[in-house]
């Protein structure tokens, strides 16, 4: 409308028309008229809601205010006039200063005049209700602005928030700010069977070889407090001649068999090893590292095991929580039956005295290369009739090995069947640039006795 107005207007200044005078003067009558409406509506919203809140009412009424230039002249004690700031302000300042009398601080009087006792003031739930209900939302930000949570809630410290108290330390954050979640005691992933604290003792549950308030400490004669661990830190065994011992300082290390030439003295047997175990008609393929077995129909029908070599066996105490890795692949024959299917995937065993069994819930997939790890940590093992392995068994065998055994067929009739790159994890006394083994044990052993866990004598 305006733009009209003007563009009306520049046309009148050109052409001189009364026609268009008329016209331009209409559209400024509206236009003006149009304003008036508008600022009388303001002015009436802002009347309506003085009630509310009565600030935008007043800083209209200052945009009214004519007189905006401060101060004016001034006329100073010596009868002159002060036009400049820096006048007035020097006039203001004689003036104010005049009032005031010099302190002589010798002079300050020292006893200090009887007061009476502040009373006790006392607050009651009423009284603050009454001011909380009477704070006015529209005044600025101050320290009445706290928030006051109830007693049975978390204030959140930046937040204006409140949340129920039982939500503070719950391991959840409630806060937008989290604070909830501050500064709270949590129980040792490694060490607890809780994730939080008691609400009463404040104590987590620990595992069994663990204690403290968190659980972070290893009971005596344990050590190295591992997450994987059911008992939290694993004991010293020392082959029952020592209690003491830490983690060793020595580092892990591999032993490893990748068929690239020959069997690497790898050999085929049954699992009672009665039979004379086959050495020969092994073939390798080196493209993927794999040493293969084709003449099962030469032999007689049983499950067969690869039987690993010297160099993985013997005093292996320090391959204990470490891990033993292979890839296996068969090919079934025509009888495509499953055999045996309770027999073990490996087997540990010591002579006839000691024997571990490794089970694997399902068997590997016919014509396909699969890759176990296998944990040398006891709870994965078992005796052959089915109790769990304890440690003291576990370090026995592997402080031993007389026949480390992988499982080689899984069908009645085997085609074929491979094996390819065994890693055993075990720790040596030098940088292997692999970590250090913290759970094999270093024993304090005693006179006559040698190795990391006295297995030496
Ligand atoms: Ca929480």
């Amino acid at each position: 409308m305006i733009k009209r107005k003007n563009r009306t207007h520049a046309n009148y200044k050109r052409n001189n028309s009364m026609r268009i005078k008329r016209k331009w003067q209409e559209l400024r009558r509206n236009i003006n008229k149009e304003i008036e409406l508008a600022h009388n509506n303001y002015v009436n919203n802002l009347i309506g809601d003085i009630k509310q809140d009565s600030k935008p009412f007043w800083k209209y009424i200052n945009n009214q205010k004519a007189d905006k230039q401060g101060i004016p002249p001034l006329k100073t004690h010596d009868n002159k006039t002060a036009d400049t700031d820096q006048q007035k302000a020097e006039a203001l300042n004689t003036q104010f200063t005049s009032v005031y009398t010099e302190t002589k601080y010798e002079s300050v009087p020292y006893k200090t005049p009887p007061v009476d006792k502040m009373i006790n003031i006392i607050v009651t739930t009423k009284g603050v209700e009454k001011i909380l209900k009477n704070i006015n939302a529209s005044k600025a930000m101050g320290p009445d602005a706290t928030l006051i949570c109830r007693a049975d809630q978390f204030t959140c410290t930046q937040q204006f928030q409140c949340i129920p108290a039982a939500r503070k330390c719950d391991g959840f954050a409630d806060c937008s700010d989290r604070t909830d979640e501050e500064g709270c005691e949590r129980c040792d992933a490694r060490g607890s069977l809780s994730q939080l604290p008691d609400s009463v003792t404040r104590q987590c549950t620990c595992k069994a070889n663990v204690y403290g308030r968190s659980c972070v400490q290893c009971k005596q004669n344990t050590f190295y407090l591992s997450v994987n661990n059911p008992y939290g830190c694993v004991s010293c065994f020392c082959m029952g001649v020592s209690q003491q011992c830490t983690s060793t300082f020595w580092n892990r290390a591999q032993i490893g068999a990748f068929f690239t030439r020959d069997r690497q003295g790898f050999s085929l047997g049954d699992i009672s090893q009665r039979q004379e175990p086959t050495t020969e008609g092994f073939t390798v393929n080196s493209n993927v590292r794999e040493l293969i077995y084709r003449r099962f129909n030469t032999l007689p029908r049983r499950v067969y095991y690869w039987s690993l070599p010297q160099r993985f066996l013997g005093d292996k105490v320090t391959s204990y929580g470490g891990n033993l890795t292979f890839g296996i692949r068969y090919r079934p024959g025509l009888d495509t039956s499953p055999q045996d299917t309770a027999a073990p995937l490996v087997e540990i065993s010591v002579r006839n005295d000691i024997t571990l069994v490794y089970k694997d819930k399902t068997a590997p997939t016919p014509n396909t290369p699969e890759v176990y790890k296998v944990p040398l940590y006891e709870q994965f093992w078992t005796r052959p009739e089915g109790e769990p392995a304890t440690r003291e068994f576990l370090l026995m065998a592997l402080a031993d090995i007389s026949a480390l055994l992988i499982r080689a067929t899984f069908t009645r009739d085997t085609d074929s069947a491979s094996i390819r790159d065994v890693i055993m994890d075990i720790a040596e006394d030098r940088d292997t640039r692999l970590d250090r083994a913290y759970a094999v044990e270093q024993c304090a052993c005693p006179t006559g006795y040698k190795g990391l866990s006295c297995e030496v004598s």
